[in-house]
């Protein structure tokens, strides 16, 4: 189901880049790391029809991909928002074609075109979920648990989540961190709705721990190898009776279709980010559905600006596995937004309001905001 009609073309004038650090209500960690604090860059494009806003989710450090604050903070004010901003007058649509010659940065492609949407369906009078076709207007939310202390401390934090709603559990893990953990939330929780994600922690040489895991009954394990191990995910998928989910390898649409074609996934994590941008996003959802893949919404701490977004995009047909779209609160004690998403009934609620269907709270914006730089025409 491609998208129905096309933006607006907006007029731009420049982009408002920020370098926020905002704390986490609790340290997350993953195997490939522990967060305290979110670094993220949030833009701003400036156009004569109005303001859009769009973020930028790399991490400070390049340990999840490649990309990270510092290179996506240059390329942006080098190369990617000056090309954009030589075009003058464009459409939503066309940023992902005018960015194609750069290669990669695919976070910061998909920030700054996020940004243009809204600018251009704000000016438009058009929500964000209306623009993609979502058919929900609200979405089941799941919960990322980072690795704890340990099991006894993880099935404590699961407890809580559960206690609060969350319609899935997602539990981190990684080489000597993953039976056990595993084990302690199934044999506490018994039949929730439950998954684990290795962030590439594993290789072939591994299987038979990950095929352990099969006695849990888990909805998916996530990217157990590496980015670019695609043939051995299809090795690994034939030998697990846990379907097998991509995450870091699904970098865009094509990528989908080879993973999928290979056999190294039976489901599939969206993220906008990742693949470089929402309309990239839109299209692995249509081809999935196509190929009755279920897929699921990824998220990356995003801040209000991120988790609007995010919450549109799930409301698509294809979404049928609840994704990473938690509560403002489950992040953050503070956000950017003036109505951080909240957790009803165990679901987050797709923004109505035009573009974004989300407001700054400017107070907040310039708390956070640690680095700014503007570029104009
Ligand atoms: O709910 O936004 C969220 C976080 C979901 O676990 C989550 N994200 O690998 O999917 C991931 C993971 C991540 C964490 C990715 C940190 C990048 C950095």
């Amino acid at each position: 189901m491609p998208i129905a009609s096309a933006a607006a073309s907006v007029a731009l004038e420049g982009f408002e880049l920020r370098v926020l650090h905002l704390p986490l209500v609790a340290p997350f960690t993953t195997s490939f790391g522990t967060e305290t604090v979110r670094e993220v860059i949030v833009v701003r494009a400036l156009t004569s029809d109005g303001d859009g806003w769009g973020e930028i989710v790399t991490m400070a450090a390049p340990l999840y991909s490649s990309e990270y604050t510092q290179s996506a903070w240059d390329v942006a004010l080098r190369w990617l928002a000056p090309a954009l901003l030589d075009r003058g007058r464009l459409a939503p649509e066309e940023v992902a074609s005018v960015l194609a010659p750069f290669v990669g940065h695919r976070m910061v492609k998909a920030g700054l075109e996020l940004a243009v949407l809204d600018a251009a369906l704000r000016s438009e009078g058009r929500a964000l979920g209306e623009y993609f076709g979502a058919v929900r207007d609200r979405v089941p939310s799941g919960v990322s648990v980072g690795i704890q202390r340990d099991p006894a401390a993880l099935v404590d934090a699961v407890g809580g989540y559960l206690d609060e709603g969350y319609a899935r559990i997602k539990i981190k893990i990684k080489p000597g961190r993953d039976i056990a953990d595993t084990a302690a939330v199934r044999d506490a929780f018994g039949a929730i709705t439950l998954q684990v994600d290795a962030n590439s922690a594993y290789t072939l040489a591994d299987v038979d721990t990950l095929a352990e895991l099969d006695r849990f009954d888990l909805l998916l394990i996530e990217q157990p190898l590496q980015e670019d191990d695609l043939v051995d995910h299809a090795t690994l998928a034939r030998r697990l009776r846990t379907p097998v989910c991509l995450d870091e390898s699904i970098v865009s649409a094509k990528a989908a279709a080879d993973a999928l074609a290979l056999g190294a996934a039976s489901v599939i994590n969206i993220k906008a980010g990742r693949v470089g941008g929402y309309l990239e996003a839109v299209a692995i959802h249509d081809l999935c559905r196509d190929a009755a893949i279920p897929v699921w919404c990824g998220g990356m701490l995003e801040t209000g600006i991120g988790r609007a977004a995010n919450a549109a995009l799930a409301a698509l047909p294809g979404f049928t596995l609840p994704g990473d779209v938690s509560a403002s609160s489950r992040f953050y004690t503070r956000d950017i937004v003036t109505e951080p998403a909240v957790l009803e009934d165990g679901h987050v609620r797709v923004p109505t309001g035009h573009g974004l269907g989300i407001e700054i709270d400017p107070v907040a914006l310039e708390d956070f905001t640690v680095v700014r730089e503007t570029l104009t025409r």
